[in-house]
């Protein structure tokens, strides 16, 4: 069962129509432009599958909707909903033919498309005994409603709509179905900080797990991903989603909704690289870097790209030198 599939499906989605910051949309090509692909493949031996030319990402903000009115509150409704549906069936027709799947954002918005798809995809194979669990490792929980948001943008919502917590209808998130549905008892955050009101009263309400900086101050990283795991089971697939905001605006300064405090970068690489190593990860978002908020600065934007294909790098591979890659939940086509 114990597998080493070395296919690797590549979405580049230049969307950012889930917050209000230009820029975040150029980051697959900052990512792409910065050797990544290169890395992937020549270093760490993946094929990789998908179209990853410079203009590929666009498609997703190709043909938007022209009249988007707020819904609920939320902005750009209608263009995140398109949008995060076609990556939903993208990254469940990479799963399908055995790949493991690599999202590079784009704002967090797209991990409704990206954990869709995975989910459909670990459900119908491994059937429902085996619902996926979700790391997501990020300042924010993103689990406003649209009632509980202040700011009405779609990238603090996900794992809300995602959940089953918020329901769509009709044109915005109607598309989304049982069969793409997270179970809250599979979630685990790792790095919050800055978490709102209403998010504290829904994650105590459902008993999700989090591990914030304070947990990670108090037991240190390697306890923390222990527990996480520990909390998940080893038997089940793993997406991970990775806001690069998680980590500290030190390393990571080129991002949309920075907080101070956060993780090191070496902190950061350790959870992608212990995720890796148990074997179970089926997919990988690495979302929120923002070339364009350094444009003063190009050292702080060049840095934040650095540590995004720092991440991406560990979370497909451990003990760097070594490079070992460690698979179990691969399915033939
Ligand atoms: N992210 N909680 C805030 C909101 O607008 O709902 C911030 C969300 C940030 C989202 O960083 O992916
Ligand atoms: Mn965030
Ligand atoms: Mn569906
Ligand atoms: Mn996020």
């Amino acid at each position: 069962f114990l597998t080493t599939p070395s296919d690797l499906g590549i979405i580049a989605v230049g969307f950012s129509g889930g917050q209000g910051k230009a820029g975040v949309d150029t980051a697959p090509t900052a990512l792409i432009e910065a050797g990544l692909l290169t890395q992937l493949s020549d270093d760490l031996g993946y094929t990789l599958h998908g179209d990853v030319s410079p203009t590929a990402s666009t498609v997703y903000t190709a043909n938007l909707p022209a009249h988007d009115p707020p819904v609920r509150g939320m902005k750009n409704p209608r263009a995140v909903s398109s949008v995060t549906r076609r990556i939903a069936e993208q990254a469940y027709a990479h799963a399908r033919e055995g790949r493991l799947v690599l999202t590079l954002g784009g704002d967090h918005s797209i991990a409704i498309g990206t954990v869709a798809g995975s989910a459909k995809a670990v459900r119908e194979r491994f059937g429902g005994g085996k619902d996926m669990a979700v790391i997501w490792v990020d300042a924010h929980a993103d689990i406003n409603t649209p009632e509980t948001s202040g700011s009405g943008n779609v990238h603090g919502m996900p794992v809300s709509f995602l959940s089953g917590l918020a329901k769509g209808e009709g044109e915005v998130f109607g598309w989304l179905g049982e069969e793409e549905r997270i179970s809250l008892r599979k979630l685990v955050y790792i790095g919050l900080r800055d978490v709102d009101v209403g998010e504290k009263r829904i994650l105590r309400e459902n008993g999700v797990k989090a591990f914030s900086m304070f947990d990670i101050d108090r037991y240190g990283i390697g306890r923390v991903m222990e527990m996480a795991l520990a909390h998940i089971g080893n038997d089940t697939p793993i997406h991970l989603s990775f806001d690069v905001d998680a980590l500290d605006p030190m390393w990571a300064p080129s991002t949309g909704t920075p907080v101070r405090g956060g993780l090191t970068l070496r902190e950061g690489d350790f959870i992608c690289e212990y995720v890796h190593q148990t074997g179970s990860l089926v997919a990988v978002d690495l979302v929120e870097v923002n070339p364009s908020l350094a444009a003063d600065n190009d050292l702080a934007a060049h840095e934040t790209v650095r540590a995004g294909c720092s991440l991406i790098r560990d979370s497909l591979t451990y003990e760097r030198r070594v490079v070992e890659r460690v698979h179990k939940y691969h399915w033939p086509a």
